[in-house]
């Protein structure tokens, strides 16, 4: 018979098993880093202040790191917080301190020195490294030509990795490291001659082209580095399953697709001449109509560097412009559309600017309901160019596809068919240059986004006319490295 008398070491024994049992049902264990974030009810992340992670621009916070990660403190159902390292190290330093960030979203690529005190998503983003050099000086082709060259990169960053490791085939190679620039400062360094080369990612390279008109890719040194987030290393995997949960979501439903598109998809488009062409005349043309593209933009409730990206795209910011079919002025109205939009001299720059921009905001307001909020301003732009019915074809043609007519990644694809008579013969408006409305919306994106960068909200109010409206750190000449001692260290 057991006595119910409880004596002090059957007292103990029942303690110990009650809180295995505790421990075993889950209660009065620590909570998970998931559960301690969720009972927060904040996602507190790191990044850096960049054009590929995390910047300002017209509508608040943006890029491509911060978008991402907003998705995922969305679907956690958190706030986010955001935390802005000055440099990588001092970001892997933060992530494992405690109370500091629980996830570092910042374009990062795994290594193995990293792995010792960090732990990697699985990949989202895959980049390439590339080796940049100053087209008036002799292409480097290959490794070994980077010997004896100034070579600078970005302290802690995986190109100082790439090349740390390429030293062991090449002892003679030396470079330097600094932790107080940014990819944009080496890319202006080289542009300016400053230095001979560097090594940055490739969606770093096609973002800023359009700054730097003397850059060029010299060879790619590494082709495949895959973008991951980082969280702090231990035993704690809750964080991380979910993240790779989401992650794997992200590239089902299209979301990682989507991003890549809308930061990367059109950086190309305005090739080197291009992109030399559009910083001089920045500074040569735009001030003489920055005036009539604000009061425009105000009337009509749209933002001014949009009509500023369609003037140029239309015009190049010249009043006389003539197209072949007889479309006219910095707007390029057609006759018809002039006329509906009251004005009466096509080649008077005012009257076209109020022209184009009365007609934009009116096509934004016709587009269907069902079109997405943020595809919105690609189809009244298309339409713009092409016509609502040419438009309204392409997007029947492309829910025949299976596709969805209501996002114009997909009605992009579909466009060109219009100029292919197995297609426009199937269609109501029939024939039309269905790949000029997609080149035209590639082209203002890519303007209006270097019109975004160089009047941030911050400096925003300067004129360009006064030669001061510009980025730190983001646009050429920014006096940011006049300002800051490069720190550099030799490797
Ligand atoms: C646009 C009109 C639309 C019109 C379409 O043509 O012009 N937009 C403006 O006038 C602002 O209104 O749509 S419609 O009214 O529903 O028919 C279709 O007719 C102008 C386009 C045409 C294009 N630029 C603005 O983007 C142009 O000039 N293309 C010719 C190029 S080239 O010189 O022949 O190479």
């Amino acid at each position: 018979m057991y006595s119910l008398t409880l004596n002090p070491l059957r007292c103990l024994l029942f303690c110990c098993a009650a809180s295995l049992l505790a421990m075993l049902n889950g209660c009065g264990k620590p909570p998970s880093t998931l559960e301690r974030i969720q009972e927060q009810g904040v996602l507190h992340v790191i990044t850096r202040n960049s054009p590929s992670t995390y910047f300002q621009d017209r509508n608040g916070d943006t890029g491509f790191e911060y978008e991402l990660v907003k998705r995922f403190a969305d679907q956690l159902g958190v706030e986010l917080k955001i935390e802005v390292a000055d440099n990588i190290d001092q970001l892997f330093s933060r992530l494992g301190s405690a109370e500091g960030p629980v996830l570092a979203a910042a374009a990062l690529i795994s290594s193995p020195e990293r792995l010792t005190h960090t732990r990697f998503s699985d990949p989202y983003l895959e980049v390439a490294s590339q080796v940049i050099y100053n087209r008036n000086n002799k292409r480097p082709k290959q490794p070994k030509h980077l010997v004896g060259k100034s070579l600078l990169v970005l302290k802690g960053s995986i190109h100082a990795s790439d090349l740390n490791a390429l030293k062991k085939d090449l002892p003679a190679l030396s470079y330097d490291v600094s932790d107080q620039v940014e990819s944009v400062d080496l890319l202006r360094m080289v542009d300016e001659k400053q230095i001979d080369l560097t090594l940055v990612n490739s969606n770093q390279v096609a973002m800023n082209q359009v700054y730097f008109p003397n850059i060029r890719v010299a060879f790619t040194l590494q082709d495949s580095h895959q973008q991951r987030w980082a969280i702090a290393a231990g035993d704690d995997v809750s964080l991380l399953n979910e993240i790779n949960r989401f992650l794997a979501n992200a590239k089902k439903s299209g979301l990682l697709q989507n991003l890549a598109e809308r930061y990367y998809g059109h950086v190309d488009t305005l090739g080197y001449v291009g992109a030399y062409a559009f910083a001089r005349h920045l500074q040569q043309r735009l001030p003489s109509y920055e005036a009539s593209f604000r009061d425009a933009a105000k009337k009509y409730a749209v933002d001014w560097r949009l009509l500023a990206a369609m003037g140029y795209q239309e015009s190049h910011w010249l009043p006389t412009a003539t197209s072949k079919t007889g479309v006219r002025g910095l707007m390029m109205l057609t006759q018809r559309t002039a006329k509906a939009m009251g004005v009466t001299n096509r080649l008077d720059p005012k009257q076209s600017i109020q022209g184009g921009a009365r007609y934009i905001a009116k096509l934004i307001e016709q587009l269907p309901d069902s079109i997405y909020e943020a595809d919105r301003l690609w189809f009244a732009l298309a339409s713009y160019n092409v016509g609502m019915g040419h438009l309204e074809d392409a997007r029947k043609l492309t829910a025949a596809e299976g596709l969805d007519p209501n996002k114009w990644l997909d009605v992009k694809t579909i466009l060109p068919r219009l100029a292919q008579k197995q297609w426009y013969s199937k269609t109501r408006y029939g024939y039309a240059r269905g790949g000029e409305p997609v080149h035209f919306v590639n082209n203002i994106r890519r303007y209006y986004d270097i019109l975004t960068w160089v009047t941030q909200p911050q400096i925003e109010g300067t004129s360009i006319a006064s030669g001061t409206t510009h980025t730190p750190g983001f646009a050429p000449n920014n006096g940011t490295l006049d300002a800051v001692d490069p720190a550099i260290t030799t490797q």
